[in-house]
């Protein structure tokens, strides 16, 4: 019985199919392994878990597949060959993501020319002698060969086979991504990070779509001209507005620290459940004498939410209309980012977030915007009670934070983008101190909940910035990066929002989010401009004393008297101080009350409308076609990519370095100690 089963699989084995089946489970098994073992690919939750395993089989039947078209010895070697340089490709990811914890592009290879030059390490140093372990199917499989243990079959494999068995792969690969999108919708669309498409799709179908991205990528840009440049030039001499001497340089040298309020709508200010208040540091923040409060600013995000929001605020350049332009135009494009241009006023520059660094391929997409630091979940100690959803908690992230900010020479400009109030709103009991909002609807009742924990890490930080007097020498910005309540929530809005239907109008003003400006003297108050994300860099860049007579920034000075109030959504609606365009219907914004425009109004509308198109193509057409690499403002330096590295051992030895030849950071300043005393935290999970 036995011998017979034995023999029937030696038998299938000494047929092309059955060698062919045979790599093909190897190769997947192997696969499997190195994704659960060489990779953090945050896999949660059984359907995940099914996804990663069977990700790797469809590619891997299609592309050694291709093998069985060719016939006798040749057939089996293509096969091998097909199988080594599968290989090749995860060995070279295995050794990049140890490095980087992201999987090597395509845009990467070709445009930094050599990635060892951005490695921390040598190469020897961070190859491990178990990744070669990668190779040993298909040593065995050739050893089978050459020894005969596996016979070759020398008989020709039907092509109507072959056909079959790859139209049967192209519906598993289908297939496995209708499931995969089924658990992540807009996967290949919003394209969020490169660790989500290696475990939904595989590294095959990664590297297949990495190649079409930075193809269609690379075609747009080579069709762009330097003369491109002249009409955008035109168009924004033209928008430009002049600084208000009232403001103008007021904050000239002093730190900037932008605080990312992650999905922070504005309606959550001073807004109460059962009596008390949601956020009440944060409101009295909004009504201190000086902070300059926006109660009509509006998120302009699309598909791309926080990364489309860090574009805005840090280019004023407006997001794309599909998928996010720091993943796919991050790495390659020219920038002339806040951060590059900072630099070159002598502040030193960090990000900080307590997710991966790979999300919104933020590790990329940073250099060339001229980060010198990202402080990235690579940077904190970490357990898992520390994080929730998509990293760190908020509290804990503050206080990290702040013993980085610490050691950093001043001038700097730093941001820190916050996590926790982030879809599905997840938060354990022990931190959950406030009642959810009763509407029913359990994606929305939390949202108060972590809004609330966000408000009171954000009154820790501000605490310790008041001890270190840090808060004398700063501008705090504070932003909402885009709503936390999406428009599918209808009945519960309205529930919010103690109304008994609502319209698109106040689903349009509903994108409101905070934008807040403080800094000790400034003159602060209430401000009801219109203006929305676009407009942060230019108005902060005023504030500190540079002009903008001749960058490309789309945004206007918020407190310039010729400031643009016409706040364009990234759809293409609108919203002025007079209307509010959503698809064909247009209210007045003062009222709400949906307009019947005459002829007068038809041509204002029109007129508006104009301008909102104009100005978003032309903001993508610098973007698709790096424009920006043909024109650099006078007293700008153009960034090199290669200045930076945010690898952790190399980051903490730059920090040390700097430190010492500047000594201006507030640890320096006490006397080379650290100000964490000063830091009081009441988060649980520290005690
Ligand atoms: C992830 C975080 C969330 O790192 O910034 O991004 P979002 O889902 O809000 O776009
Ligand atoms: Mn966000």
């Amino acid at each position: 019985m036995i011998s017979d089963k034995k023999y029937r699989i030696s038998n299938l084995l000494n047929t092309r199919l059955g060698f062919y089946l045979l790599a093909v489970l190897l190769f997947c098994i192997k696969t499997y392994i190195v994704y659960q073992t060489k990779f953090t690919l945050g896999v949660k939750g059984g359907l995940q878990e099914f996804i990663l395993a069977i990700n790797p089989i469809p590619a891997a039947l299609l592309t050694f597949g291709v093998a069985l078209y060719f016939s006798g010895r040749l057939s089996y070697w293509l096969m091998m060959i097909i199988d080594f340089l599968e290989t090749v490709w995860i060995f070279a990811n295995i050794v990049y993501y140890r490095e980087f914890s992201d999987f090597l592009s395509l845009g990467i290879i070709k445009g930094s020319g050599n990635v060892q030059n951005n490695l921390g390490k040598s190469l020897a140093e961070i190859v491990h002698f178990s990744d070669f372990f990668i190779f040993i199917d298909i040593l065995i499989l050739i050893g089978l060969l050459v020894f005969k243990v596996i016979r070759v079959d020398a008989q020709p494999f039907k092509k109507r086979y072959a056909l079959l068995l790859s139209g049967l792969s192209i519906i598993l690969m289908v297939g496995e991504y209708g499931l995969a999108n089924s658990d992540r919708t807009g996967l290949l669309t919003r394209t969020f990070d490169n660790n989500y498409i290696v475990k939904y799709l595989g590294l095959n179908e990664y590297a297949a779509f990495n190649a079409y991205q930075t193809q269609k990528e690379s075609a747009t840009r080579s069709h762009a001209k330097a003369s491109d440049m002249d009409s955008i030039l035109k168009y924004l001499d033209h928008s430009r507005a002049k600084p208000n001497p009232v403001y103008f340089g007021k904050e000239k040298g002093k730190n900037v620290f932008i605080i990312h309020l992650e999905s922070f709508q504005q309606f959550l200010i001073n807004y109460k459940v059962d009596g008390k208040e949601v956020t009440p540091h944060l409101n009295k923040f909004f009504r201190n004498r000086n902070t300059i409060s926006f109660d009509n600013f509006y998120h302009q995000v699309a598909q791309g939410k926080t990364s489309d929001a860090e574009m805005m605020l840090e280019n004023s350049l407006y997001g794309l209309p599909q998928g996010s332009a720091m993943v796919t135009y991050g790495s390659q494009n020219t920038y002339q980012a806040a951060p590059a241009i900072l630099d070159q006023d002598g502040y030193t520059t960090a990000a900080f977030h307590g997710d991966v660094p790979s999300f919104w391929n933020r590790d990329s997409t940073y250099k060339s915007w001229g980060y010198q630091y990202f402080f990235s979940s690579q940077y904190y100690k970490t357990k898992p009670s520390y994080s929730v959803g998509y990293g760190l908690k908020d509290k804990i992230f503050f206080r990290d934070a702040a013993n980085y900010i610490q050691q950093l020479p001043q001038p700097f400009y730093v941001k820190l983008i916050t996590l926790t109030n982030h879809y599905p709103y997840l938060l354990d009991k022990q931190n959950t101190d406030f009642p959810a909002t009763k509407t029913g609807d359990k994606t929305v009742d939390p949202y108060v909940q972590t809004a609330h924990y966000l408000d009171q890490a954000f009154a820790e930080f501000m605490n310790y910035l008041r001890k270190t007097g840090l808060m004398k020498n700063s501008v705090i910005v504070l932003y909402g990066d885009h709503y936390g309540i999406s428009n599918n929530h209808r009945p519960a809005i309205a529930q919010l929002l103690h109304k008994k239907t609502i319209t698109d109008y106040d689903l349009a003003q509903f994108q409101k989010v905070p934008f807040m400006i403080h800094a000790t003297g400034l003159k602060g108050g209430i401000n009801h401009t219109y203006g929305g994300e676009i407009d942060v860099l230019p108005t902060l860049l005023h504030l500190l004393g540079d002009k903008d007579n001749n960058t490309i920034q789309f945004g206007t000075d918020l407190l310039s008297r010729q400031h643009d109030q016409r706040v364009a959504f990234r759809n293409g609606d609108f919203v002025t101080p007079r209307y509010t365009k959503v698809g064909s219907n247009v209210y007045l914004t003062k009222t709400g009350k949906l307009l019947k425009p005459n002829s007068k109004q038809k041509a204002q509308i029109a007129s508006i409308q104009n301008h909102v198109t104009t100005e978003l193509s032309l903001s993508d057409r610098v973007i698709y076609g790096d424009l920006l690499r043909f024109y650099t403002p006078k007293g700008f330096k153009k960034v090199n990519r290669k200045d930076f590295t945010y690898q952790y051992t190399k980051g903490m030895e730059q920090l040390k370095q700097a430190d010492q030849r500047r000594p201006t950071s507030i640890e320096a300043k006490n006397g080379n100690k650290s100000t964490m005393n000063l830091y009081k935290t009441d988060a649980p999970e520290l005690k």
